[in-house]
């Protein structure tokens, strides 16, 4: 559950003349202390945490990022990173001290068709770099719900993951060099385009996942893929969520070197899309129990015979009584409408009203228990929630979001939130799951690592935050258990 909003937004004063160092250091662009300009790096996605800071660094280059974090060390001063600012997990929430914003970080420094690489600055927003890999006829594969707000550096710190992990792997998988400022305002140049560097310790893996506990991640030479010529996307009505992972084996046996994507959602959260968010309509005859968007992505010339294929393993699909019914874009519109849908489900979390989210991941066969599992905990809590099962099933992770009621309010519902999260991530690491897959912890499941992380690592990742930020001002507060 996450901390309860402070009663105030009045932030900690800085120490005396520091203001003053940071504007000589950064410019009057690279120091903002307005209330008003100040408000949107203090909000959360969510609304579920208020931040506190007075005052948000926006500097211009590594070199001003390194002078601000080593004059705030000197000060003692707390600093929170901040890319876009879209995490859900309140990882760039600050409590007091600066926030630094990677806003201004935002060039793309170059792109190596030939090494398959591009070296960018963390503040990049993902699409722009998604758009400058296409440019140069490259694929840069991460894409996400966030991809036009947030930026590269809260992407590779949160180790996101996406709609293309089960071809591409997570943001870490990504990335083949970091340039990082640490805590003491050093800079650690490992911006290297080497797919083999057996130098040493992994330091960037250190720094990859981190949520900015560790330092701030100022550039990053990430790893491009062929751009695919032929794309094709198919909704599938399936009976149940057996069906769904039985239907991804065979995806997997008949087209594993092609399968982009494989998203599900139970009937609850597409009908909440189609009913509260504009533009989704779902374009089957008739509700179906559950369904999967699955796209299929070859490079090389498009001869046809990708759709061929498709058509193939959903023609024994339905012959198997996997599928019930399947549309499949004909057009690139019809695609759009379609992947409209899986966004829809995202969105209509905010009109539907509030809920208690998860984001767990489960061995793939799992899905089905771990499925019929929580729905019975979250049921004995209470038995008209509205559950919403969606998400990236092809990497065993689901968002599971039992959403309020429509008869309860969001005040009267809250107080069940802590219960069924703690039945539902209970019911997940029984089943040798994750309680975070994707998101991160930040502020909010820092209860769940103390509760299912074991002491060693506890005590092996408090030691690697001893040893990298002594002081305990990049991003305290976040990640670890308080001790
Ligand atoms: P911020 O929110 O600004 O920060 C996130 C964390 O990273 C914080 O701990 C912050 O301190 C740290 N940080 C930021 N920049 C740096 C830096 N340069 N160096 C060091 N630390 C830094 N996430 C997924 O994984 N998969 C999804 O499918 C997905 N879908 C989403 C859909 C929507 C509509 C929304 C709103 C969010 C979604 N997210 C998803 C969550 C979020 O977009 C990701 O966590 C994203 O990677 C956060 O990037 P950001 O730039 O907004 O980071
Ligand atoms: C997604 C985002 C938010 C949610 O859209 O894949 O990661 O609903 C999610 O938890
Ligand atoms: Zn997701």
């Amino acid at each position: 559950m996450p901390d309860p909003k402070p009663t105030t937004t009045e932030a900690p004063p800085l120490p005396d003349g520091l203001l003053d160092r940071l504007r000589e250091t950064l410019g009057p662009r690279g120091v903002v202390t307005d209330a008003e300009a100040l408000a949107p790096y203090l909000s959360e996605w969510r609304n579920r945490y208020q931040g506190r800071s007075a005052a948000v660094l926006r500097p211009a280059s590594t070199a001003e990022t390194a002078d601000a974090v080593r004059l705030c060390a000197e000060s003692g001063v707390a600093i929170t990173p901040q890319g876009g600012n879209t995490g859900l997990v309140g990882g760039a929430v600050a409590e007091g001290g600066v926030i630094v914003s990677t806003e201004r970080l935002n060039r793309i420094r170059s792109v190596d068709a030939d090494t398959f690489s591009m070296t960018v600055e963390a503040g990049c927003i993902l699409a722009d770099v998604q758009a400058a890999a296409a440019e140069a006829g490259r694929l840069f594969p991460l894409s996400l719900g966030a991809e036009g707000t947030c930026r590269i550096g809260g992407n590779l710190s949160t180790n996101a993951g996406g709609i293309h992990v089960l071809r591409y792997g997570n943001a870490r998988d990504l990335v083949l060099g970091l340039e990082v400022v640490l805590p003491d305002g050093r800079v650690w140049d490992g911006l290297r385009a080497l797919r083999k560097d057996n130098t040493g310790y992994a330091l960037k893996h250190l720094f990859l996942g981190a949520e900015g506990t560790l330092g701030i991640i100022t550039a990053a030479v990430l790893r491009l893929f062929p751009r695919p010529a032929a794309r094709e996307t198919a909704l599938c009505a399936l009976p149940d969520a057996a069906a769904a992972i039985r239907l991804f084996g065979r995806c997997m046996d008949a087209a594993g070197d092609v399968l982009n994507a494989f998203e599900c959602s139970n009937r609850t959260g597409v009908h909440l899309a189609e009913t509260l968010v504009e533009g989704v309509t779902v374009p089957l005859s008739t509700p179906s129990p559950f369904y999967a968007l699955i796209e299929f992505a070859a490079t090389g010339a498009d001869d046809g015979g990708l759709r061929a294929r498709f058509e193939a393993v959903l023609a024994d699909a339905m012959e198997a009584g996997l599928v019930t019914d399947a549309v499949l874009a004909e057009t690139e519109a019809q695609t759009a409408g379609l992947w409209r849908i899986r966004e829809g489900i995202t969105e209509a979390q905010i009109p539907a009203g509030l809920c208690a989210k998860h984001d767990v991941s489960v061995p793939i066969s799992q899905i089905p228990t771990f499925l019929e599992r929580a729905e019975a905990e979250v049921r004995a809590v209470d038995p008209d929630i509205r559950l919403v099962a969606y998400g990236h099933f092809g990497d065993g992770n689901i968002h599971f979001n039992a959403v309020r009621p429509e008869t309860v309010t969001d005040e009267a519902f809250r107080p069940r939130i802590p219960p069924i999260q703690r039945a539902v991530h209970d019911v997940t690491m029984a089943l040798n799951g994750s309680f975070s897959a994707e998101h991160g912890v930040g502020l909010m499941k820092r209860g769940d690592v103390a509760r299912y992380r074991s002491a060693v690592e506890v005590d092996l990742m408090r030691a690697v935050k001893r040893a990298v930020d002594p002081k305990n001002l990049m991003n305290p507060g976040k990640v670890l258990p308080p001790e």
